[in-house]
């Protein structure tokens, strides 16, 4: 499917250290050296509602990720996925008496103009599972003895992995518990094990479906994405993000289709946004409780001040949302128009150089914007401070002052 269109992001002198981030896998910093070209999967959306400020931030994250590797001199190959057929975004049209492909366009278009207004780098590869049918079907031909039937459905047998698990590190109690309430079905009668997840779905009543070798039917969620992520990236990629409610079971069950099919690693690391919540709970289309970025912008906000008060949080923590924040933004914004407007301004140099250090260290936007208010606040007599530090903020924060 067509993406939005990216930003332009400018070349600025010098390098920034090594990428450390953190993989929840190892449960620690892994260095994120790539040689030439770096490649990324971030989990997209599933568009029966609107992008709200915790998607955003999930996005967020891994745009300051494919700038801080495009700083280091590093291609990026990113693919992002719209899961365009799956029980929410059905089960939406249903209650709202829509055509679930009409919502699905709808809001990914939403998506799009939001990404594009906040100046996310858009992915090389924007792919909806509705179009991936076939590698969907091809993907899980080649999971061979480890495909098992329940009625007409397919079920992957997750024990068919030796590094099941892996990823999210919990225990099957836990496992199972969350399993049951993040979409899948650990008490249906006839799975070999709990966990086993579906990879392919017979039609239901009233649902869509599509021909193929399997059978008729549509995808399970989390083969969408291994199918994607192996098709556009291969195996071993660098990153497979999203937001934190996807360690467990998504990546756990992607990554165990994508090693079983190929015999090799799925990614390198696997990273993870925190939780944005609102009003006491985590911000969810399905608890109602949103604050969209559509209706940020529809209030007159500017979407730079929107991505400061999203970046003034380090993306790996759960935080909650409260109004005031884009008010702060918005003034810190203007202090750094201002700073960039003076004739005369302290050396860029410096503060570029703690920029660069702490997107280094995991991503650590909030010392990033400190060390640019500190450059704003102070005096100084470098003629051409004021346009090196703009370039460094817009390359590296995707701030445009
Ligand atoms: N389509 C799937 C992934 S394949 C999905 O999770 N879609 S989603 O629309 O529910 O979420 C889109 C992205 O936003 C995911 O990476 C998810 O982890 C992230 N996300 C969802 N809710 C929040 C939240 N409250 N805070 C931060 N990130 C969130
Ligand atoms: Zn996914």
């Amino acid at each position: 499917m067509r993406a939005w269109s990216s930003p332009e992001v400018p070349a600025v002198d010098g390098m920034p250290p090594t990428l450390r981030i953190h993989d929840s896998r190892t449960g620690g910093l892994l260095d994120s050296a790539p040689d030439t070209t770096a490649r990324l999967y971030v989990c997209g959306i599933t568009p029966y509602d609107a992008t709200h400020l915790g998607h955003a931030a999930t996005y967020l994250a891994f745009d300051l990720l494919q700038r801080q590797w495009r700083d280091r001199g590093l291609d990026v190959a990113y693919t992002q996925n719209v899961t365009d057929v799956d029980d929410p975004l059905l089960e939406r049209a249903t209650a709202t008496g829509v055509d679930w492909a009409e919502l699905a366009e709808r809001e990914t278009q939403l998506f799009r103009e939001d990404m594009a207004a906040l100046r996310v780098i858009a992915p090389d590869q924007y792919v909806g599972a509705v179009e991936s049918i076939d590698l969907v079907v091809d993907l899980i031909e080649r999971l061979g003895d480890s495909v098992y039937r329940v009625d007409d459905d397919l079920y992957f047998d997750v024990h068919a992995d030796p590094a099941f698990g892996d990823v999210s590190g919990l225990d099957p109690e836990t496992m199972q518990k969350l399993f049951g309430e993040r979409g899948g079905d650990p008490d249906r009668p006839g799975k070999r094990h709990p966990l086993d997840c579906l990879l392919w779905q017979a039609p239901r009543e009233g649902e869509p479906s599509w021909d193929s070798r399997l059978g008729r039917g549509r995808p399970g969620w989390h083969v969408e994405c291994s199918a994607i992520a192996l098709q556009h990236l291969g195996a071993d990629f660098d990153v497979q993000g999203g937001g934190s409610d996807l360690v467990f079971p998504h990546h756990e069950m992607s990554a165990s289709e994508g090693r079983v099919a190929t015999g090799e690693e799925f990614a390198q690391a696997y990273v993870h946004a925190g939780m944005v919540g609102y009003e006491g709970e985590k911000m969810s289309k399905s608890k109602g409780n949103l604050v969209l970025v559509s209706a940020l912008r529809a209030e007159g906000r500017d979407p730079s001040a929107i991505r400061l008060a999203l970046l003034a949080h380090h993306y790996r923590s759960d935080w909650e949302w409260f109004g005031h924040e884009i008010d702060e933004a918005e003034a810190r914004l203007q202090r750094w128009r201002d700073a960039v407007d003076r004739p005369a301004a302290p050396a860029a140099g410096p503060a570029l150089a703690r920029v660069r250090e702490a997107l280094a260290d995991d991503l650590d936007a909030p010392t990033a914007l400190t060390a640019v208010d500190e450059w704003a606040a102070a005096p100084g007599d470098d003629p051409d401070a004021a346009r090196e530090l703009a370039l460094a903020v817009d390359a590296l924060l995707g701030v445009e002052l």
